[in-house]
């Protein structure tokens, strides 16, 4: 399928995806939302992807979603745009590969709830990070009251939320919203040292690992260690962890096909 804002670079399993609509700094509007939508649903099935970055063109990341098109919603439309975004965004958190989001500019409003949505985010010194739907009568809509508490805690996220206010790069780091915060001209080589790290692991631990993560973030302990401990038990029908243990034996690296 071809995609209007979407550019993809492929570098040995690594996928770089820009998000490319500078005029409105990125925006989300109905028609991107729908590519990214359709692009994570394709990425699903890419063998040969291991890792996906997500990054803007220019300087946003992404400006939060499309206030023109927003701005004349009845609350019946509203429901359904949130809803869109969500959809999307539930496609790249339950991407069955990691998604490293590398901020490198702007990322307000829908903008942080994609981040939100990636496995692991980098931002750049020039970073500005928030969530202003308030001062715009809104709540946030992409699932940012979700979220965000649950990547930073209640305290960070109600100040940002009710504030509306953007934070430095540092101060996101600060907060732990972002695990790294580098040089502008180095983000995405740095994206691509990280990701090149996650890639020469086994394809389907991290799969699993991952699926463990995030089903168990939304459940209580006990059941959280269930679907470790089924996740575990899974990859010992694995070639990877045939792989990875008799190399370690073998005193040399481990060759994984992800099978
Ligand atoms: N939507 C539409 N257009 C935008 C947006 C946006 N979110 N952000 C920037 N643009 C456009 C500007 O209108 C401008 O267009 P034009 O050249 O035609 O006037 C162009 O991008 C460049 O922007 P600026 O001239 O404003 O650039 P600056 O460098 O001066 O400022 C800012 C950059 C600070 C990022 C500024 O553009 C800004 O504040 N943008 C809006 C940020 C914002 O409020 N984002 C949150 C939006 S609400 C949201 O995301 C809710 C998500 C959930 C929705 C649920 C649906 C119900």
């Amino acid at each position: 399928m071809m995609y209007k804002y979407l550019k993809e670079e492929f570098k040995d399993n690594i996928l770089i995806v820009t998000i490319s609509k500078e005029e409105s700094l990125n925006a989300l509007n109905s028609e991107l939302l729908e590519e990214l939508n359709d692009y994570f649903t394709e990425l699903a099935d890419r063998e040969d992807v291991k890792v996906v970055i997500l990054t803007g063109a220019g300087k946003a990341f992404v400006a939060g979603a499309d206030i023109k098109e927003m701005s004349e919603l009845s609350a019946e439309e509203g429901y359904k745009f949130a809803n869109k975004g969500m959809e999307a965004f539930f496609k790249i958190e339950r991407l069955n590969k990691p998604v490293i989001a590398a901020i490198n500019g702007f990322a307000l409003g829908g903008g942080c709830e994609l981040a939100l949505s990636c496995d692991i985010r980098i931002a750049s010194k020039k970073a500005k990070i928030g969530q202003p739907e308030v001062g715009l009568g809104i709540t946030p809509g992409f699932g940012g009251t979700q979220r965000l508490p649950r990547a930073i805690g209640t305290s960070d996220a109600k100040r940002m939320i009710f504030t509306g206010e953007h934070v430095s790069a540092d101060e996101a780091y600060r907060i732990g919203l972002v695990s790294e915060v580098v040089e502008p001209e180095e983000l995405l080589d740095k994206a691509l040292e990280l990701a090149n790290k996650i890639a020469k692991n086994s394809k389907i631990a991290v799969r699993y690992a991952k699926q463990a993560i995030d089903t168990g973030m939304q459940t209580d302990l006990n059941s959280g260690m269930d679907i470790e401990r089924a996740n575990f038990g899974l990859c010992f029908a694995t070639e990877d962890q045939k792989e990875g243990m008799k190399a370690f034996l073998e005193k040399r690296s481990a060759q994984f096909n992800g099978k």
